[in-house]
């Protein structure tokens, strides 16, 4: 497995709201990566976002590149991750953005913290079963396991001995920031016996949120406090999957033991938590749609109220006409996926490079503001093709425009939630729901007063959700389904925002190298 600095989940980052890092990434491995720092604006720096012929071509083995994090807005937990191929299930780790020095956590100091990382385990090599899906047109490998911290837990075979522990103090209040590193599933995650206080989420504050159980999706980060107020014993928290489909996903439970000092007779079996359904998508809405902004004075929202841009985004799941049925998706189809039906193609050479320097023939600023046609999206799709057009489609947007995207999933292929991640903007949520979205109707619906602020959210299974944002950050911007395997099959395109006026309002020019395209 590549990994970083020989560890899995790979090292954290701390720093302080406010401040840069440098982080000089030295690719020791054999074919080309790329690193991608989740959630961190970089302001006006797409040079040093990281995805893969996006904004940068691949680092090629034994060279280095160095990239450049602003912390400038964001301030709670984020996570960074390779951004090539599926790389990423290995070359992962957090983030953790402590309040700028002078100023405080808007919640009780916790007495203590810990970082709980949600992750993917193969049996083989990730980039081995991707390139042999790619090459067959089929779905790929379920994960075996997913891990917390590295570690699978008790519940798989030859673990138990290297479950992950975390010792807690009785009467003590602990912060657990949690990032869901999954590859491919949502994650419930809950501890029993004790109740969770979400915080925080992408590194924004919420107005906390008491539950039993958290849905998280890769992608996501969540800050939650946790009192140990149980009798003295030994507790699991869990993380299962959410995973609303029909396709195959990875249906094992992930455990770690919340273990308290003291003298007492441990119990045979820790106690478990009881977490919702694997499909149970009423519990994961009935999460979702508690979560709001802090809206304080210090941690204020600004979602704006009039629309400048307003874009109609269909998310679907498709297939590729292979002939003589010779593919091994469905039909003996290959297995694709789009935004708008367009299934977006990675062009050889990075966009921002094309961009930059106005390299013709590497994209088309064609991404429409909505679906080539209106049909009954989430009901019966039986007459309505499963054929995408596969283009490099971007969207361009001007300078300081005030964008609204609605996402609407489909009942096309195979219907599921779907967490769409903007890189260089986080957006607030101001609505979701299931079925068609309804113009007259669902906008009354939205909360303007205090969305939550994220930098990834799932779209609802066969619903709708909408977000909005200001486009005051110029650059480059991937936007894509963190759903690992609907990235790979296209359900992407790259939101280009134009320079302002100034100076301080218009991209950096690049840095003195960037790794060549071949
Ligand atoms: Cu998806």
């Amino acid at each position: 497995m590549l990994t970083v600095n020989g560890s899995f989940p790979g090292p954290e980052i701390r720093v302080h709201k406010g401040d840069t890092a440098f982080v000089n990434v030295h690719n020791h491995g054999q074919y080309g990566v790329t690193i991608h720092w989740h959630g961190v604006r970089e302001p006006r720096n797409p040079w040093s976002d990281g995805p893969e012929n996006i904004t940068q071509c691949p680092i090629p083995p034994g060279t280095s590149f160095l990239q450049e994090i602003n912390f400038m807005t964001e301030e709670g937990t984020l996570w960074w991750h390779a951004h090539s191929d599926w790389t990423r299930a290995t070359v992962h780790g957090a983030i953790i953005i402590l309040p700028a020095i002078g100023t405080y956590y808007p919640y009780p100091c916790p007495h203590a913290e810990d970082t709980v990382v949600l992750a993917s385990w193969f049996k083989g090599d990730v980039m081995a079963i991707i390139q042999e899906a790619l090459a067959t047109g089929g779905d790929p490998n379920s994960s075996d396991a997913f891990t917390i911290n590295g570690q699978p837990g008790d519940l798989y075979n030859c673990s138990r001995n290297s479950t992950y522990r975390l010792m807690v103090d009785y009467g003590k209040t602990y912060v657990l920031r949690i990032v869901n590193a999954v590859m491919n599933e949502e994650m419930f995650f809950g501890i029993a016996n004790h109740t969770l206080t979400v915080v925080g989420m992408d590194a924004a504050y919420l107005k906390p949120i008491k539950t039993s159980y958290v849905m998280i999706t890769p992608g996501q980060t969540m800050d939650v406090l946790v009192t140990a107020d149980q009798e003295l014993s030994h507790y699991y928290m869990a993380g299962s999957p959410f995973a609303d489909t029909m396709a195959s996903f990875d249906n094992t439970t992930t455990t770690a033991i919340l273990q308290y000092r003291g003298n007492y007779t441990p119990p045979s079996l820790p106690f478990f938590p009881t977490l919702p359904a694997y499909n149970d998508k009423y519990a994961a809405m009935n999460f979702s749609v508690r979560l709001r902004s802090l809206a304080s004075r210090a941690h204020p929202v600004n979602v704006p109220k009039k629309i400048d841009k307003r874009i109609f985004i269909t998310v679907s799941v498709n297939q590729i006409y292979c002939p003589n049925a010779s593919c091994a998706g469905p039909n003996g189809n290959r297995l694709a996926a789009s935004l708008n039906n367009i299934s977006f193609q990675t062009p050889k050479i990075d966009i921002l490079e094309a961009y930059y320097w106005s390299l013709p023939g590497v994209y088309n600023a064609t991404f429409p503001d909505r679906p080539p046609y209106f049909f009954n999206f989430t009901g019966d799709v039986s007459n309505i093709s499963l054929y995408p057009c596969l283009d490099t489609a971007v969207k361009v947007i001007d300078y300081g425009a005030t964008v609204e995207i609605i996402f609407q999933g489909t009942n096309l292929g195979n219907p599921e939630n779907h967490p769409m991640h903007q890189h260089g903007y986080s957006f607030y949520v101001v609505g979701m729901g299931w079925g068609n979205f309804n113009n007259e109707t669902d906008p009354k619906t939205y909360n303007l007063v205090d969305p939550p602020q994220v930098n990834t959210f799932g779209v609802p299974k066969n619903g709708w959700l909408t977000i909005r944002f200001i486009a005051d950050n110029p650059g480059v911007w991937f936007q894509h389904c963190h759903l690992e395997r609907h990235t790979t099959w296209g359900m992407d395109t790259v939101l280009i925002v134009k320079n302002g006026h100034t100076a301080a309002t218009s991209m950096r020019p690049p840095p003195p190298y960037m790794p060549l395209c071949h």
